[in-house]
């Protein structure tokens, strides 16, 4: 019908008579699970809004007429393959075990920082690639101006409105063709001119405009500490336009009175894996470009929303809305101690999914402390993995939230790190197995780096090996558990060799030790010791996994036989003269230190070695020990104490720490919270504390530990009414759904994916029908297995707090597997 020329104009005006009418309706209906602002970001890069595909991330800064969107790609980083083990450290070990069962803990530091501390790398860092400047002439006064992102659609938005036409940027990152593509258009015809360019903080870089008017960044990237960089990286950035004119000069590209243009930009590495980068970043990247660019935008939205939404569809979670809901999320999070906004959680707790899912895909590199977000070359800790908590506190929401597939980074981290450690193992201490100390980065260093008394830490074997078995346990994949075997055997092994007796006690003891980054000061302020408590709860654990694996495997009872014999001589948990749970050996804890590490509750979350229900005493020292600790703390400890205070049944001290998190940075007292992006604060950014606080709301809700499902487990007074749906728990359970009024359950359905006795634990009595019954002896499922913890040694001037714990009731329902069972309140 409007095929004359003529017509055109017409044509045009009903055009976008439509787009301003749908764009009417889309802020209509906008979606309650979006973040937004009414200012642009300017200089500060934790106001822009993040977007990405597991393998590159963007910042949208939403800025007027100089708009900036800064660009990373997972594998660059400075350095290149390498190893950082001190070969010294096992000609030293006996002399520095020697130190310390004396008591002479600065001695041993002394040589430990000679023998063991690496000479080598310290870790290299996690890179940015550079960013795309997009000018627009004349866009310097602007009305109705908004920028959000939405995460319901994983859509970064801007729209403003200049001399009449309103402006529209859209920006994606496309998981299927792995670009990050940028869509600008206006309500009347021909009104997109702009002038796109790259800049880069990458020294060994160089940007051109190549044959096929791609703007291209080629480099290789940094030295760092002696090691040769050796990625290499090629970005390319090609430009579409409808009606108008593109021009190029140099290194930018021009877009003159277009009716609208796309942005695509596609990065690439040679990067193959820890050891070979044979990978040809031209061609790679050349693929993504011409792959995305055969595709409109809408297109590659289209597409983007089925990937994206497969993930995050699966759960939602309502704790009510009110009016509060209606201002820009700076205001909402100012307000939000002192107000009313339930539904900020919400938000917060799926944008800790968003950003999982937008950092963290199978087959690239894991979320880092950045997730896969960074603007500088020198990040803070180099934006690498601290597998001393915050590495594991990014993926504790994986499994329960459903995003189960987006833990494979990780787990395909600890199975290379497994591969690394056994050298480190032997080298520097003459074991078998495989070990990896406090830090690991790209090329899965496994040396122990940075000052004495974190680095010498020797359990991140032990501790990251957990998350492999804990995926296991959700999905009770039988081949799964057959294939990591032998990655949790080696993470055993390593203690088989490396635990000593304690020559004054009947212990098998983890000796140098530490206790990650704090030092008593009855140590004369150093780390090192024997036997800290959350050595002895990590090698529980090392050993308890393999005990359950070879049973469930029926393989290896002599190994399993040994480990049963070991584990029994691991030091029990001690509860000292101020009531707390021990940190050290001896009672040297002082109850004013508020070290935001209380490493010796890893006992409580995320293992399940202490329990209000089964072990009251130890439960008392917790408190005793989250008290005197206090509530202030860096944002990834307080997102820590929300799962704490969640597993400790307390979900009014729980919430207190959410209001922390979600109060601006600078408001706690020097503890963490959040950026107006919601981003966690250490400060400064760093992921992890998105994913903790997400993972203790879901802890608060469904708790799958402890031998039971327990649903409000740890209901605050503020969230009394609501539902979740999609929660996964251990041995195949998943909660569809769950609505609760009055802090009672309304709604409950379950689906048993595997089969077996479902236990629960509720705060309402059910109706005893279609099977269920009232739970009798343990629970035979395998999956809620929960190894048995030693009795504390309980200090005579100790006080112990009973728990106060509200009433519930527990059932048994045998499922078969792939049914559905709605469960009834009496
Ligand atoms: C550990 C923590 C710090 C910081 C760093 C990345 O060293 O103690 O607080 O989170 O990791």
């Amino acid at each position: 019908m409007f095929t004359d020329p003529k017509y055109y104009p017409m044509r045009n005006v009903i055009c976008y008579f439509l787009v301003l009418l749908s764009l009417q309706s889309y802020a209509q209906e906008r979606s309650p699970l979006t973040l937004w602002y009414e200012q642009p970001a300017g200089e500060v890069w934790t106001n822009a809004l993040p977007i990405g595909n597991g393998k590159l991330g963007a910042m949208v800064y939403g800025n007027v007429e100089n708009e900036l969107i800064q660009l990373n790609e997972h594998t660059v980083w400075s350095g290149g393959p390498n190893r950082n083990d001190n070969p010294d450290a096992l000609a030293a070990l006996p002399e520095i075990r020697r130190l310390i069962f004396e008591g002479k803990q600065k001695e041993a530091e002394e040589l430990a920082s000679k023998t063991i501390q690496t000479k080598k790398s310290n870790g290299q860092k996690f890179q940015p690639v550079g960013d795309l400047n997009i000018a627009f002439e004349g866009h310097t006064t602007f009305t109705n101006y908004r920028r959000e992102l939405d995460i319901e659609r994983a859509v970064s938005k801007v729209t403003y409105e200049v001399d009449g036409v309103v402006y529209t940027r859209e920006a994606i990152a496309s998981f299927a063709e792995n670009v990050i593509a940028v869509h600008l258009t206006a309500s009347k015809p021909g009104m997109i001119s702009f002038i796109a360019s790259m800049t880069t903080p990458q020294p060994n870089a160089s940007i051109a405009l190549n044959s096929d008017n791609e703007l291209a960044i080629s480099g290789t990237t940094t030295d760092h500490e002696g090691v040769k960089g050796k990625i290499k990286f090629k970005s390319l950035t090609k430009i579409k336009n409808i009606g108008g004119k593109l021009t190029s000069t140099g290194t930018s590209i021009a877009v003159k009175n277009a009716d609208e243009a796309t942005i695509y930009i596609a990065i690439a590495t040679n990067f193959n894996n820890y050891l070979d980068l044979e990978g040809d970043e031209n061609s790679r990247a050349k693929g993504f470009l011409v792959n995305a660019t055969t595709q409109s935008f809408n297109d590659l939205l289209k597409t983007n929303l089925v990937d994206y939404q497969n993930y995050f569809n699966r759960v939602s979670l309502s704790l009510g809305e009110t009016d509060a809901s209606k201002l820009p999320t700076d205001e909402r999070l100012r307000n939000f101690r002192t107000g009313n906004d339930p539904s900020l959680v919400s938000l917060y707790y799926q944008y800790g999914r968003y950003l999982l899912i937008s950092s963290s895909q199978p087959g690239g590199q894991p979320a880092n402390l950045q997730g896969i977000w960074n603007k500088e070359m020198s990040p803070p800790w180099d934006s690498k993995y601290t597998i001393n908590i915050n590495a594991q506190m990014n993926y504790w929401p994986a499994e329960k939230t459903n995003l189960a597939e987006l833990h494979e980074p990780f787990l395909k981290m600890v199975s290379e790190m497994a591969e690394a450690g056994e050298e480190t193992a032997r080298v520097m201490y003459g074991a078998r197995g495989w070990m990896a100390h406090h830090n690991t980065d790209i090329w899965r260093i496994t040396g122990p780096v940075d000052a004495i008394f974190w680095g010498i830490w020797s359990g991140g074997g032990a501790w990251t090996s957990q998350h492999l078995w804990d995926h296991f346990q959700y999905s009770g994949d039988m081949e799964y558990l057959k294939s990591i075997y032998p990655i949790l055997k080696g993470a055993a092994m390593f203690y088989v060799d490396f635990l000593v007796e304690h020559p004054d006690k009947p212990w098998l003891v983890v000796n140098p030790g530490t206790s990650p980054e704090n030092a008593p000061a009855a140590h004369d302020g150093s780390s090192l010791d024997a036997g800290t408590t959350m050595d002895n709860q990590l090698v529980f654990d090392a050993f308890s996994t393999v005990i359950q694996a070879s049973e469930l495997l029926k393989i290896d009872q002599a190994f399993a036989d040994t480990l049963q014999l070991m584990r029994d001589q691991l030091p029990p948990m001690q509860i000292g003269k101020h009531g707390q749970l021990q940190e050290w050996l001896d009672d040297i804890d002082d109850p004013n230190d508020h070290h935001r590490h209380i490493s010796h509750l890893y006992g409580l979350y995320p293992s399940n070695q202490i329990s209000p229900l089964r072990t009251p005493e130890l439960y008392s020292a917790s408190k005793n020990t989250l008290i005197q600790r206090g509530d202030v703390s860096t944002g990834w400890s307080m997102g820590w104490k929300v799962n704490w205070w969640a597993r400790m049944l307390d979900g009014n001290h729980a919430y207190k720490l959410i209001q922390n998190q979600l109060s601006p940075v600078g408001s706690n007292q020097g503890g963490g919270g959040s950026y107006n992006n919601l981003f966690d604060a250490h400060p400064p950014f760093q992921i992890d504390g998105n994913f903790g606080c997400t993972s203790g709301i879901t802890e608060m809700l469904v708790q799958s530990a402890n031998g039971e499902i327990h649903l409000l487990p740890a209901l605050p007074d503020v969230w009394q009414d609501g539902s979740i749906t999609g929660i996964r728990a251990k041995g195949g359970f998943e909660v569809v759904e769950l609505d609760w009024e009055d802090g009672q359950i309304e709604k409950l359905v379950i689906k048993s994916n595997i089969g077996g006795n479902l236990r629960l634990r509720v705060p309402n009595s059910l109706l005893l029908e279609n099977g269920l019954k009232e739970a009798s002896g343990s629970n035979p499922n395998p999956f809620y297995q929960v190894p048995v913890t030693a009795d504390p040694i309980v200090s005579p001037q100790a006080k112990i707090i009973p728990p106060n714990l509200g009433e519930t009731s527990v059932y048994d329902l045998n499922t078969n597997a792939g049914e559905i069972y709605e469960i009834v309140s009496k």
